[in-house]
């Protein structure tokens, strides 16, 4: 018996997700495996390393768990309702505001998952993933009918923008109905392109993640950043917008409304001074819990250092 994609989309609507769509699980189109795969050879994944291995399953997701046979993909939004204030503190990515994604988008899609496989005949086996796995996020995005890749790489979602996370369900069984992609809407726009500070966007959706401040500020691990960075990041010691941020797409953005997403007084009283002497004890207190301990404390505090106005802070 398929599962019911009505109670699908209820469901991921009752558990607050902006956006839910669901495709036959198959490889991705030749295309797109082909880009992957030549983003790959360029190098353009810098040091992340774990993007070049597990290409098969990357490209294939029914390799993911044996018998899969459908994709479900979800969007939440993070997109704050108070942003942090430019002239007084630095700049965080709106995606590490608030508790770590990939805990609450678990929990979600697990609680998701239960509904659809509750009271069904035999054992319903499935996996839930939110940039756990090897699987093309934004491609199944797109594939499910949430929204189109834009120039930024990002997944857009119409009238809504793209400040949302991803997740994904994978099951062996097939759903009543499936949706279909939507067309591209990014039109002859470049804004994202002639925003993005350090030229990463090299053209159209191809990022070179050597030259994103994300990146260098996140993932990064040297211990300091490129000059040419430092030069142009001003402010942005975790994680990057501009390309997000200059898309016209998000003036429809709406404040979410998941609570865990909601930024602790701590994190959002953070003024300049306070974080050119945070204490590692302070950064383990104000981010715990948070996505922001990926950089951990010397990450985030060469970041500080790397930033546009040190000096002027110091003061
Ligand atoms: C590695 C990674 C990064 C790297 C590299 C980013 C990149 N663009 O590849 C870095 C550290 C730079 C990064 C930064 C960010 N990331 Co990130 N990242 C990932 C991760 C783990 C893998 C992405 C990946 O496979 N990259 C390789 C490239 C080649 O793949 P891709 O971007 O998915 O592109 C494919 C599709 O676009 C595809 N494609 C499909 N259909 C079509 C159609 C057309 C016409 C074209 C041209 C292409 C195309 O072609 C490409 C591949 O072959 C994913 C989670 C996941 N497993 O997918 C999160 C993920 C993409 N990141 C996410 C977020 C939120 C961010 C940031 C916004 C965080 C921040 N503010 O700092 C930035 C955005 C920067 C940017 N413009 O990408 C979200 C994106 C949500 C969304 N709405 O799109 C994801 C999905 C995590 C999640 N679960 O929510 N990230």
């Amino acid at each position: 018996m398929p599962l019911s994609t009505s109670l699908l989309k209820s469901s991921a609507s009752r558990l607050g997700f902006a956006a839910c769509g669901v495709a036959p699980a198959a490889p991705v189109d030749e295309a797109v495996a082909e880009r992957f795969r030549h983003w790959i050879a360029e190098g353009n994944h810098a040091e992340m390393g774990y993007l070049a291995n597990n290409v098969e399953k990357r490209l294939d997701p029914t390799l993911l768990m044996e018998g899969t046979q459908s994709i479900v993909s979800v969007a939440l939004n993070y997109f704050p309702a108070q942003q942090l204030d430019a002239a007084k503190q630095y700049e965080f990515a709106w995606y590490a505001y608030g508790q770590d994604y990939h805990d609450v988008m678990k929990a979600r899609l697990t609680t998701l998952a239960e509904t659809l496989v509750a009271d069904k005949e035999g054992e319903v086996h499935y996996r839930v993933f939110c940039d756990t796995a090897p699987i093309l996020e934004r491609y199944w995005a797109w594939r499910c009918g949430l929204g189109w890749i834009g120039k930024n790489t990002q997944l857009i979602i119409p009238h809504a923008g793209s400040a949302f996370f991803l997740g994904e369900i994978i099951l062996d069984r097939p759903f009543t109905s499936y949706d279909e992609p939507l067309p591209n809407r990014c039109g002859i726009c470049t804004r994202c392109l002639d925003a993005c500070p350090t030229g990463a966007l090299a053209g159209a959706h191809t990022l070179n993640a050597a030259r994103c401040l994300s990146y260098l500020t996140i993932e990064y691990r040297g211990e300091a950043l490129p000059a040419e960075a430092s030069r142009v990041m001003g402010n942005c010691i975790y994680g990057c917008d501009r390309c997000q941020q200059a898309c016209p797409w998000m003036r429809f953005a709406r404040p979410t409304e998941v609570a865990e997403f909601h930024p602790k007084p701590e994190f959002l009283r953070l003024d300049h001074a306070a974080l050119q002497c945070l204490s590692i004890e302070k950064y383990r207190h104000i981010f715990r819990g948070s996505a922001i301990k990926r950089a951990k404390y010397d990450g985030l505090m060469r970041n500080v250092k790397a930033a546009g106005n040190f000096e002027k802070k110091i003061r």
